[in-house]
């Protein structure tokens, strides 16, 4: 039977080994907001809640979420007779607005505790059918396009399947043109604005369709899925949406407005993995292909990621990368690696998210603590 009996919140600090820089903001350090979620028989479900320091990339931040859990999420949760990890969804969402991340750090938690109880992979209860996942690199704004190429040619001789540069307003075609040329047309090249331009820009943009990019990311409002279909018409590059897919119905709007042909899925911006296999679902009727994005994510955040790029329609590289591209050190053993074919090994062999979070070192760096009981 799932059931929490109680939650401990912590947060730890992980420096990045280099500053991240999107159009909205940049970060050094990411605050790490992890959950454990006791069973009453003793084991432990692990969340990660992904929301940032910052409320530039969404409403929601560490500080918000921790008390949204507290307040709200935990209380409904705790002590509860669950039918089921896709159970938890529901119950989030009645008569409770918004706090997607919040809810999402419980609710894959439960997935994995769930896991974990039936003694299957993580991977396995979600439905995923893949041993391997290609991974893909997201490249933060640089200094000048010099920096990015420098950047980009290492990660394609890493073995990266995709890689992504951030973009801004006057930080986009001198630095996506460098990239193209000194990679060729043979590699997966994409951009991700986070909203930075507005229609007035539709002549820049329109230039990024010389690139051949393979999509670019949520140039437009968060909030704006009609002035993404009026831009989709006059690019031929296809659209994807990352912040404007707030879940299930939004994916829907998207297909049937035409403001997108595919999806980045990240399952704390849409509330879980419930919302995350609906989302998945649906677009694979439609013939859209996802694929998984990332929050600069802890391996326990990781682990949640590659269980759900697991599944059949996540058609295209995630943004996935190894341990070690962000951290000195991971939380978890085993770290996330990369093969130099760009593949990461989804953990099939263990029930549960497959890694082990390293307890001794987490106590040590908790900066934050705090236990919620029934
Ligand atoms: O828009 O995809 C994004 C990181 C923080 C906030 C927003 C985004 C990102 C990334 C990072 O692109 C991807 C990763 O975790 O490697
Ligand atoms: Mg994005």
């Amino acid at each position: 039977m799932l059931r929490v009996d109680r939650i401990v919140l912590r947060e730890i600090r992980l420096p990045l080994k280099e500053p991240f820089r999107i159009s909205s903001g940049v970060v050094s350090e990411r605050r790490i907001f992890l959950l454990e979620l006791h069973h009453p028989d003793g084991l432990v479900g692990w969340g990660e809640c992904v929301a940032g320091e910052q409320p530039n990339y969404s409403a929601e931040t560490i500080d918000t979420a921790w008390f949204a859990i507290r307040q709200w999420v935990a209380p409904r949760i705790l002590g509860t007779a669950l039918a089921g990890p896709s159970a938890v969804h529901d119950l989030l969402a009645h008569d409770f607005r918004g706090h997607h991340m919040a809810k999402a750090g419980v609710e894959m938690g439960c997935w994995e505790l769930a896991a974990q109880l039936q003694g299957v992979s993580l991977s396995k209860l979600l439905g995923g059918t893949r041993e391997r996942i290609a991974t893909g690199i997201s490249l933060g704004i640089q200094a000048d396009p010099d920096a990015l190429v420098s950047r980009a040619r290492a990660a394609h001789g890493q073995g990266y399947r995709k890689i992504k540069m951030k973009i801004a307003p006057g930080r986009d075609i001198a630095y996506v043109r460098a990239v193209r040329d000194a990679l060729g047309a043979a590699v997966e090249l994409m951009a991700d604005a986070n909203s930075a331009y507005t229609l007035d820009d539709t002549h820049t943009l329109r230039q990024l369709d010389e690139f051949e990019l393979i999509m670019i990311e949520q140039p437009l409002g968060r909030d704006d899925l009609v002035r993404h279909a009026v831009l989709q018409k006059s690019l031929r590059t296809p659209l994807c949406l990352d912040e404007s897919i707030t879940g299930v119905d939004r994916a829907e709007d998207m297909i049937s407005l035409g403001s997108g042909r595919i999806i980045n899925i990240k399952p704390g911006r849409v509330g879980g993995f419930g919302s995350s296999l609906a989302i998945h679902d649906l677009c694979q009727r439609h013939h859209i292909p996802v694929w998984c994005g990332g929050m600069l994510e802890s391996g326990v955040g990781r682990a949640h990621n590659v269980a759900l790029a697991s599944l059949p329609n996540f058609t295209l590289p995630g943004d996935l990368s190894p341990s070690a591209r962000y951290w000195e050190r991971d939380i978890v053993t085993p770290e996330w690696t990369m093969d130099p074919d760009g593949m990461v090994r989804v953990p099939l062999d263990r029930p549960g998210m497959g890694v082990t979070v390293d307890m001794d070192r987490v106590d040590k760096m908790t900066v934050r603590c705090e236990v919620l009981d029934r």
